[in-house]
């Protein structure tokens, strides 16, 4: 019996030893050593330059390995993402890296892959913990740690931010894990230093012209707010438009913070427009790719592999700016 053989069939003694137990069987299933692999990537939109940048780390790593990728772009449907995995699962891939839309829906397309034997490994996004388990419903989640991120950005505030304590949050996709916890990790240390204050926040779907939309009313409404605290660069890029419109100074009358460190945030940086940003690294396909070997191979996968992310202020952008994405 070869070695892969052997393994599968441990694994499901285990599971079966599990269901004795009176679970269900626990562990994610096994990924069968092989030359080369049948991938799906169900990604979750399109609409900017970190999802572009994400997309492209895929397929190439793909093609680099030879190994087929089904990509699917659910066009920022959460319900077309359900779809979409399962389409996979029908056309029998071996493994599927999902950068799940939102925290809940994703749920039931993770638990079909893997009732179907077909392990899942979560990119870029996560999914409620109280509802799927790392190493059990998916192997494991490859990306930022968020909550760090909106914590990095609120802490530079505070030291830098002087005079400028207003803060109007634009929050991304509602539901997402990166929305929930950028504003987490940002708002709690803002809790802290009482002499600053979140006088309104509110979704803009990680989308620029949303993100454009929503600054715009609520700076009508908070006529003081001098600071603007965006989840993504899509949505700091929008309110930089809507902070003009209104007559006002990016950089100098309303400070504006950004999460994703995309060239064109970067850029807005040395121009002064964007105060500073915290990287979400999109670079993806390597350590996706990696991992799938790893588990393969019969490694131990830790729950989370996080990738490190740079930051950028007046300090650093103008020499850092050709290797942003
Ligand atoms: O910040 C945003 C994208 O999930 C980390 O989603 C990702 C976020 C990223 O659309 O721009």
């Amino acid at each position: 019996m070869n070695i892969t053989r052997r393994s599968i069939l441990l694994a499901s003694a285990l599971g079966i030893a599990a269901m004795a137990a009176g679970g269900a069987i626990a562990a994610s299933p096994p990924l069968e050593k092989k030359e080369t692999y049948k991938v799906g990537f169900a990604q979750t939109e399109s609409n900017n330059p970190w999802r572009l940048a994400q997309t492209a780390s895929m397929q190439e790593e793909a093609k680099k390995r030879g190994w087929q990728l089904v990509y699917t772009d659910a066009a920022g449907s959460a319900a077309k993402q359900v779809a979409d995995v399962n389409s996979m699962i029908a056309q029998g891939v071996d493994l599927i890296f999902l950068a799940p839309r939102e925290e809940k829906p994703l749920i039931p397309a993770i638990k079909a892959a893997k009732n179907a034997g077909i392990p899942v490994i979560l990119l870029d996004r996560s999914v409620d913990p109280s509802l799927a388990k790392p190493g059990e419903d998916y192997v494991t989640f490859i990306g930022s740690n968020f909550v760090e991120e909106g914590q990095r950005v609120a802490e530079w505030l505070i030291a830098n931010g002087k005079d400028k304590t207003k803060i109007i949050e634009l929050e991304g996709t509602t539901g997402s894990s990166p929305a929930n916890d950028r504003k987490k990790g940002f708002d709690d240390v803002v809790a802290k230093n009482p002499q600053f204050s979140i006088v309104a926040s509110q979704s803009g779907d990680f989308a620029r012209d949303k993100g454009r939309q929503v600054a715009e009313t609520l700076l009508q409404a908070h006529p003081d707010a001098n600071v603007i605290y965006a989840h993504n660069d899509e949505m700091a890029i929008g309110a930089i438009s809507a902070i003009e419109a209104a007559g006002k100074v990016p950089g100098k009358d309303i400070l504006v913070l950004s999460i994703d460190g995309g060239k064109e945030a970067v850029q807005a940086v040395v121009d002064g427009k964007i105060a500073a940003v915290v990287e979400c690294n999109p670079r993806f396909g390597p350590k996706a790719f990696d991992t799938a070997v790893a588990y393969a191979n019969g490694e131990t996968i830790p729950e989370k592999i996080i990738n490190p992310d740079q930051f950028y202020d007046d300090k650093n952008a103008k020499e850092l700016l050709s290797t942003a994405y």
